[in-house]
């Protein structure tokens, strides 16, 4: 019998000021993890039962769609990395360590190496293809900002899966498999979830998404269609680009205005009154080894992504002050797309700048910019592409529908990695006529911890966290309005018993506790039922108190086993619909 007086549930009242957000406060506040150093975490009973549930339904369900689980090593030799270019391509994220021989040693982020080096030594024909494996283990990346709790630290418990087959086709149908697993996953532990196509970097493809934890703290932001199934992230979504129907004008020749300490678009809008959609905003990036400037308009975003694919880069970032000096002769904000030698910089723009038809952008001179500005007559631009963040009420890039936003935490990812991996560290096998071919590959992550962080952030109240019947650390909290009472104190044991026999995991408040602490502590935790044993334990009574809802009912101790099983089923059921009604 689980006796809370003596299992370690140190719940709090306050919790330190930099928990911003409602899961990294409840965890705390429950007493469900507690922070070692920034962004490390220990799992209090509470916690760590909570991330075995969601475990057991990880296992299930890849276990169902046919992968294998094994468990690979956290330190993995530096070698191995520089086989495949990450050992130098990583910078301080990847946490690096030397053994007593000063040998170099990572401490695994993701495990594409070493399932590589597995599968390339101890997999070697069609026939033992294709096959998929995974693990739930512990990985380290030293995040630049820690923060909110469970969702971005340091160390955090993934689940990660590797398929590997002998085509393309092949890789299509693991993908699908994992697909499907994971929509099973999510749909099971309760939470309201959207896949969203996302970027594939270099490696290109249609084939990456991300599941997406609906809630307003959300790191990324998902475009998706009011009408239509398209959703995607910011970073990924299309813009369609519609050449505008306004006739062109005549417009005055080129002007030079002076236009002291106005840097930003906000700043000229004011000071001259252009429109933001006429203004053309000249940003001068570091692409691999180039520089490029990058033009969109007043009203638009740069998508850094998408310029990125763009030039097929490695890294990019903006230009530093003195790089920009150097090519333009401007300081920062007065740069402009104007007398730049094109040996020097690629001037490269979204679309939609064609549909500036008499423009503002700066003179590549402190305090000027250039006012009746015409692209294609004023400046030369190398290529037009889609380079802009989509924007809310943007036509949606397939079929119709508007665009609107919504955010979310990225809980699953599946990818198509190809042969990106299996090329540089020779991944290979026999195919039927004893050819030499190179493994295709995808990796599948979820991560286990950020779920639970995930769930407490769609299923809470002022009052506490309220545990969907999946991942609940406990079915039912059993609390005696006063356990000094032996009638009550009986009772509550009586009816532990029983309950845990019939299958539904108790908790049982057996501290000598005033009723109303109980009560809030059972609030704070949030079990799906609590029990209230009070004097009419006499009568044969128990109060059942429903956490989602707040109803109670009063209840027959003899039905009481099947009351609860009956309502556990109930709630397990409509858990999805909960999350979805909170947030709608
Ligand atoms: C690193 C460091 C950080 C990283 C990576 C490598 C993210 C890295 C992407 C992935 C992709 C997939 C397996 C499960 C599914 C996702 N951050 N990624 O590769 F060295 Cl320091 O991890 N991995």
């Amino acid at each position: 019998m689980l006796k809370q007086s003596q299992y370690l549930i140190p719940t709090l009242r306050e919790v330190p000021s930099d928990a911003e957000i409602a899961s990294h406060k409840l965890l705390l506040r429950a007493g469900l993890a507690r922070q070692l150093a920034s962004g490390i975490y220990s799992y209090l009973p509470l916690g760590l039962r909570v991330i075995q549930k969601i475990q057991a339904i990880v296992r299930e369900e890849m276990n169902r769609a046919g992968a294998q689980e094994i468990l690979m090593p956290a330190m993995q030799p530096a070698e191995l990395w520089e086989e495949s270019g990450r050992w130098e391509a990583y910078g301080p994220e990847l946490v690096r360590l030397k053994d007593r021989h000063e040998r170099r040693f990572a401490l695994g982020p993701t495990h594409e190496e070493v399932i590589s080096s597995l599968v390339r030594d101890d997999v070697n024909s069609y026939k033992k293809l294709p096959i998929n494996l995974y693990q739930i283990q512990t990985k380290f990346r030293d995040e630049v900002r820690p923060r909110f709790g469970l969702i971005r630290c340091r160390e955090f418990i993934m689940k990660d899966a590797y398929s590997f087959d002998t085509s393309w086709e092949g890789l299509n149908k693991s993908f699908e498999a994992m697909f499907d697993a994971y929509t099973r996953i999510f749909t099971r532990i309760g939470l309201n979830f959207r896949a969203v196509e996302a970027d594939a970097g270099s490696i290109g493809g249609t084939g990456t998404y991300e599941f997406m934890a609906l809630c307003d703290i959300g790191e990324d932001t998902i475009a998706y269609s009011t009408e239509g199934t398209y959703a995607a992230n910011l970073e990924k979504a299309e813009v369609v680009y519609k050449p505008s129907d306004k006739p062109k004008q005549d417009v005055p020749a080129m002007e030079k205005i002076h236009t002291p300490s106005v840097r930003t678009i906000e700043q000229l809008q004011a000071s001259l009154g252009t429109d933001s959609a006429q203004i053309v905003k000249s940003l001068l990036y570091r692409v691999d080894d180039k520089l490029v400037m990058a033009l969109v308009r007043g009203d638009h975003e740069l998508n850094e992504v998408k310029l990125k694919n763009l030039f097929d880069a490695v890294d990019i970032r903006l230009a530093s002050d003195e790089e920009i000096r150097s090519l333009t002769g401007a300081p920062a904000g007065f740069v402009g797309p104007f007398g730049l030698d094109p040996q020097k910089v690629e001037i490269v723009a979204d679309n939609y700048v064609q549909d500036v038809t008499d423009g503002v952008a700066g003179a590549n001179e402190a305090d000027y910019h250039y006012q009746h500005v015409v692209p294609g007559r004023d400046f030369t631009v190398a290529r037009y592409a889609d380079l802009r963040n989509i924007k809310e009420g943007d036509d949606c890039p397939r079929g119709g529908g508007k665009i609107a936003f919504a955010r979310g935490i990225e809980v699953g990812h599946v990818f198509k990695l190809g042969t990106k991996y299996s090329k540089p560290l020779g991944v290979t096998f026999l195919d039927e006529n004893g050819r030499s071919q190179e493994m295709v590959m995808g990796c599948y992550g979820i991560g286990i911890s950020r779920i639970a962080a995930a769930v407490i952030e769609q299923y809470h109240d002022e009052n506490g966290i309220i545990w969907p019947v999946s991942i609940a650390p406990f079915h039912v909290h059993v609390i005696p309005i006063n356990a000094k009472v032996d009638e009550q104190r009986l009772t509550s044991e009586r009816i532990t018993d029983a309950l845990t026999a019939a299958g539904v995991e108790v908790l049982y408040d057996d501290r000598p506790e005033r009723a109303g602490v109980k009560f809030k502590d059972a609030d704070l935790i949030g079990l799906p039922l609590r029990i209230t044993v009070s004097d009419k334990a006499q009568e044969g009574l128990v109060e059942v108190r429903v956490r989602c809802t707040g109803e109670t009912h009063e209840v027959e101790i003899e039905k009481l086993a099947a009351f609860v099983q009956e309502h556990l089923a109930k709630l397990g059921e409509s858990a999805t619909t909960f999350a979805r009604s909170r947030q709608e």
